[in-house]
């Protein structure tokens, strides 16, 4: 009796945590050998405070910290005088920032890597994609008839002045419709240089700065758009250059990825510097040879949340899985190695690779994890030091225990590699067949569903019944990040999916050899979504706002997810959160980042966790915006 109920509440807790039937057989594991996860820590966290959850507590100053009685009675105000607005209103800004902060110097890394390659300084890397170098030095005004280095060393320079103060006006910005410049101008939140927006946003939110949260919220808009037409932008343009523009490529996802007799090496993190190289250094026949003396049949290079996204849009190297595959995929014991950058690790993969022989490497000067082995990429050695790394995998395959592995069955396909340039490509050169299809109702919108996974909902369910629901009402889905890992995994991304969409949908993807749900990249690569929307309401002579599109985040926990969820608001899109934020101890903020918004960007946020009714939502937004235009 005790045997079964103990069944019955792993079978209903399988259910709460996950959708993902591979992650399943691990969670067991997990459980069964006390190997503690995000969802344990989680119940351990409740409940999770109160204050906190209306964004009603700040922990900004050592005058605090202070809370406000969500109900009206004292404390109404902080120790400083702050009240909710602007305690809510600052929160938001801080985390907004440390989002645009991630992406943006994520971006100057690339910029740094592309200078030394432009010098020759760099080891590994090269300008794979000279044409999009030249059509992105036309834009900032740089002679291309040049030595093709120094094209890109100007290039370089030109990008990393968009980081500082002097110009005013950073340049992507110019790929807007003239509809949204003007938008922005007439508000006074065109980003004039993105760590000036960023680091302005860490003075507004000092105690004693910004105490108007209307002013401290549109700079927060300002500096989103910093990050999603500029860091985020320039990171997307110049990895391209760097390694390759993503053409639609087939592979497979989930932890069935991992191979029982290859030593496994799992890429975890966001940037491409890191992973592209250690893909180039699993192919050396020295180290191939090495992993045969140790007794494996090769080394087998998996990704793991958006550095993963990276690899896969350009090489078609498999996917394990998103956020909370992580310590999930360490459990299988069969892992020799896992290398991160940066972002999105959680501190605890630690701890779980302790039950196991996995070797965490850490390869980012700025993020070391305690107990890790530190192996620095810079790049003047970075194609040493990936071979040095990826060594360390291979002498660890003998200290593998065959009887602790545990490799789940079951590996999906999948098509990635959307980047704008391929999704032009399918429609012959141009826009305009996807903008008959909508205005002719066979597409009736596009929505993009991005953003991570969050122990708060049940891994992956929001982003597959909101992406199924819409593509069944004809909505095409283009997504990033762990979403579109998420869709993948439920077999979402393949032409084969057709099945699930509305007639309509299913005749234009039929014709294009193209699945219903496309997935373009990384979360920087968000900023693809950008251009495509930007080139769409360009071919129509419309603004963003008055398209037929969405935006959604339905598992989203990050900073950058912020970040992200106000740059799309801040261009005109409607955007459905499933998460709340931080806010709802204030109706002046709800009011505003909702009507508010509306009336100021034309476009605002909505909340809505049950992803059935925020495909109602969206698929209402949808109709709206096509009667208005009268299609
Ligand atoms: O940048 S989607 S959990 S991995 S933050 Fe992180 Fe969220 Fe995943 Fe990529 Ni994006």
């Amino acid at each position: 009796m005790e045997r079964l109920l103990k069944a019955d509440k792993i079978g209903r807790n399988m259910v709460m945590k996950t959708i993902d039937k591979e992650a399943i057989p691990l969670i067991k594991k997990a459980e069964k050998e006390n190997i503690i996860t995000a969802w344990d820590r989680y119940e351990r966290q409740k409940p999770q405070c109160g204050y906190g959850q209306l964004g009603l507590c700040c922990t900004l100053c050592a005058l605090g910290p202070c809370r406000i009685d969500p109900f009206g009675g004292e404390p109404k105000r902080g120790v400083c005088g702050a009240d909710g607005d602007v305690m809510i209103a600052r929160n938001l800004l801080q985390m907004l920032a440390a989002g645009a902060a991630a992406h943006s110097d994520h971006g100057r890394e690339i910029l740094e890597v592309a200078l030394k390659t432009a010098e020759g300084k760099a080891q590994g890397y090269e300008i794979k994609d000279e044409e999009k170098l030249k059509r992105i030095a036309k834009e900032y005004g740089i002679d291309t008839e040049k030595e093709i280095k120094e094209v890109l060393k100007r290039v370089v320079l030109s990008m990393m002045d968009e980081f500082g103060t002097e110009k005013g006006r950073i340049q992507f910005i110019e790929r807007a419709p003239e509809k949204r410049k003007e938008i922005w101008k007439q508000l006074g939140i065109i980003p004039r240089g993105i760590d000036r927006e960023i680091v302005e946003a860490m003075h507004r939110v000092h105690m004693g700065v910004d105490n108007d949260y209307v002013n401290i919220l549109l700079h927060a808009l300002r500096t989103s758009l910093s990050d999603g037409w500029g860091g985020s932008m320039i990171a997307t343009e110049m990895s391209d250059i760097l390694f390759g523009t993503p053409s639609p490529k087939e592979s497979t996802v989930g932890f069935s990825t991992l191979k029982e007799n290859k030593v496994n090496i799992v890429v975890h993190g966001h940037n491409p510097v890191l992973s592209e190289l250690i893909v180039a250094a699993a192919e050396e026949k020295e180290l191939l040879e090495l992993a045969k003396r140790k007794g494996a049949d090769g080394i087998n290079i998996v990704g793991m949340c958006c550095t993963g996204n990276e690899i896969l849009m350009r090489q078609g190297i498999p996917i394990a899985g998103n956020l909370l595959s992580q310590e999930l995929i360490i459990t299988t014991g069969a892992v020799e190695a896992m290398v991160v950058d940066y972002q999105c690790i959680f501190p605890a993969v630690l701890e779980v690779a302790k039950c196991f022989h996995t070797k965490i490497i850490t390869t980012s000067e700025k993020a070391k994890f305690s107990g890790a082995i530190h192996m620095e990429f810079h790049p003047e050695e970075a194609f040493d030091v990936a071979k040095s790394i990826v060594k360390v995998a291979v002498d660890n395959f003998e200290n593998r225990k065959k009887e602790k592995v545990l490799i789940p069955e079951g590996e999906k396909r999948l098509i990635a590699g959307f980047s704008c340039e391929a999704i032009l490509s399918a429609l012959g050169g141009s826009v305009k067949p996807l903008c008959d299809a909508i205005k002719e109702g066979r597409i009736r919108g596009a929505v993009g569903i991005v953003g991570c996974n969050n122990v708060k909902i049940t891994q992956d369910s929001g982003h597959v019944r909101l992406a199924k629901k819409l593509i069944e009402n004809d909505i095409l889905v283009v997504e990033t990040g762990c979403s579109a890992i998420a869709c993948a995994k439920e077999g979402l991304l393949i032409p084969d999916a057709k099945n699930f969409a509305g007639e309509g949908l299913r005749s234009v993807i039929e014709k294009l050899s193209i699945p219903p749900v496309l997935h373009m990249g990384s979360c920087v690569d968000c900023s693809r979504i950008l251009v495509l929307l930007s080139e769409i309401a360009k071919e129509l002579n419309l603004d963003i706002s008055d398209l037929p599109v969405a935006g959604a985040a339905p598992e989203w926990y990050s900073q950058k997810a912020v970040s992200i969820g106000a740059y799309f608001v801040a261009s005109g899109v409607f955007t459905v959160l499933g998460i709340a934020p931080r806010i709802f101890g204030s109706k002046n903020i709800i009011e505003l980042l909702s009507e508010g918004l509306d009336k100021t960007v034309k476009a605002k946020f909505a909340i809505e966790p049950d992803p059935e009714k925020a495909a109602d939502l969206i698929i209402e937004h949808i109709d709206k915006k096509r009667k208005e235009l009268g299609i």
